[in-house]
């Protein structure tokens, strides 16, 4: 398999998780997405949306949206599972995917960024602020949630990882990076510790990731 992917991107964190969980090998093709690589033409068969992660399977097929190959790679490699059996437990673990794949992660893209600098005129403090506003109600929520639902499981969902824990990780690590202070999340910031004890989380996040500029080693 093929996972088009850039080190920054918070979807293709999503799949590389899974990818290690199911045990699967895959190569990555790295997109440059400061330097426009999703605008090529070529770039429109991997992903029409010009964006990544894509999953080329070996056949030859492509796939994308990251939830979309989450669910793939969790029917077609069913173990783990990534899923719990119950089905208010799925509804659970679903809602909070999409507190950050629907409802955080698209704002703080970088075409919504660019919009937002080009086109409606934020300077540099004002975009941080617009990153931080939208990060912190999602964090929040997320936060809420797991105080509401799971207080003391040890991932999002009870004791095992699930697919929220996928979506979930990639979105404290990148508050993390743009310098969020996310210690007034304690859930959030366990599940995140636990998470990251494990390779599979720990060896697919950004830093660690063939295309990671140099100049941003040990930052
Ligand atoms: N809903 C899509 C979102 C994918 C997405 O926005 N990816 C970002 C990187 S994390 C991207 O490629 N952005 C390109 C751009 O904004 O120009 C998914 O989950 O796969």
């Amino acid at each position: 398999m093929k996972l088009y992917s850039f080190w920054r991107s918070l979807a293709s964190f999503r799949v590389r998780i899974a990818l290690k969980l199911k045990r699967r090998d895959f190569d990555v093709v790295s997109t440059d997405l400061l330097a426009g690589d999703q605008f090529k033409s070529d770039f429109n068969l991997i992903n029409p949306q010009a964006m990544v992660p894509s999953l080329v399977l070996d056949d030859g097929s492509i796939l994308y949206q990251s939830m979309a190959l989450l669910e793939y790679l969790d029917e077609v490699y069913p173990d783990p599972p990534l899923m719990p059996q119950n089905a208010m437990a799925r509804a659970r673990v679903r809602a909070l995917c999409m507190m950050a794949v629907a409802d955080i992660h698209p704002l703080v893209v970088p075409r919504v960024r660019k919009y937002m600098t080009d086109k409606v005129g934020l300077d540099e403090a004002a975009l941080n602020q617009w990153i931080e506003n939208w990060t912190n109600l999602g964090l929040a929520a997320m936060e809420a949630h797991i105080e509401q639902n799971n207080p003391d499981g040890i991932y999002c969902e009870g004791d095992t990882v699930s697919l929220a824990d996928l979506c979930l990780i990639p979105q404290v690590g990148a508050a993390q990076m743009f310098g969020f202070d996310v210690s007034h999340y304690p859930h959030l910031s366990r599940i995140f510790e636990t998470c990251m004890s494990h390779p599979e989380f720990f060896d697919s996040r950004p830093q660690v990731q063939p295309d990671y500029p140099e100049e941003l080693n040990g930052r």
